[in-house]
């Protein structure tokens, strides 16, 4: 059995269990708490040097990275389909993933942090504006993505997953979406519809 090696707030982990949901694969969760630094433990360095969640362990195969782990279980588990067959289309949505990774979660995951982990008096309110600044710029050029599509690359892929972590977190974080996106305001409706996204809009406080 598939074993994922898990932090409930992880919204790497999310991405992971999202694609695992979105696919119907069995598998055993393990917490890692990172609280007690259990990811920096020995037991754990032995499976992804690093010392991060998440870990997906496939019998005798182990792998880490949350993007490499989705394409590992896209590979492995046909169906339903989150990549196109076509390679130009599959680049695109790879580097859709590679943008939300390296730029838009980069923003969210300060607001994040300055709301969410720190104490009230420490909040850095001047970041956060620079940051919600950056997200705007973002959310302008999704919403000229979706223009006339129900996901990012019309069918839901795993550009969508990547996204769902942090694009539907937003509204906890109290981050209204303008209106003038309105096809980002439609895609996150269809990203709410889904089964798979009550793992974020139902997780986070706990
Ligand atoms: N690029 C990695 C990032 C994983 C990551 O940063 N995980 C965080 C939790 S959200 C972690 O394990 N942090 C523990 C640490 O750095 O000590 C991925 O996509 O899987």
């Amino acid at each position: 059995m598939i074993e994922l090696y898990d932090f409930p707030r992880c919204p790497f982990c999310r991405k992971v269990r999202i694609t695992l949901q979105e696919k119907g694969i069995k598998y055993k969760n393990i917490l890692v708490d990172l609280n007690n630094k259990e990811q920096k433990k020995p037991q754990f360095l032995k499976l992804n040097p690093s010392g991060k969640v998440p870990v997906l362990v496939d019998g005798t195969k182990i792998i880490y990275e949350s993007t490499i782990i989705n394409e590992y279980l896209e590979e492995k588990f046909e169906n339903p389909p989150l990549l196109p067959k076509n390679i130009y289309k599959k680049a695109k949505i790879r580097m859709l993933v590679e943008y939300c990774e390296k730029t838009f979660h980069t923003h969210v995951f300060s607001i994040y942090k300055e709301l969410k982990l720190k104490k009230t008096l420490k909040i850095n309110k001047k970041l956060i504006e620079h940051d919600k600044t950056r997200l705007d710029a973002e959310l302008k050029y999704l919403n000229d993505l979706l223009k006339g599509s129900n996901y990012l690359a019309g069918r839901f892929s795993l550009a969508d997953i990547a996204f769902m972590p942090r694009v539907l977190i937003l509204q906890y974080l109290d981050i209204g979406i303008n209106s003038k996106y309105k096809f980002v305001l439609g895609w996150v409706e269809n990203l709410k519809k889904r089964d798979s996204s009550k793992i974020i809009l139902e997780g986070n406080d706990r």
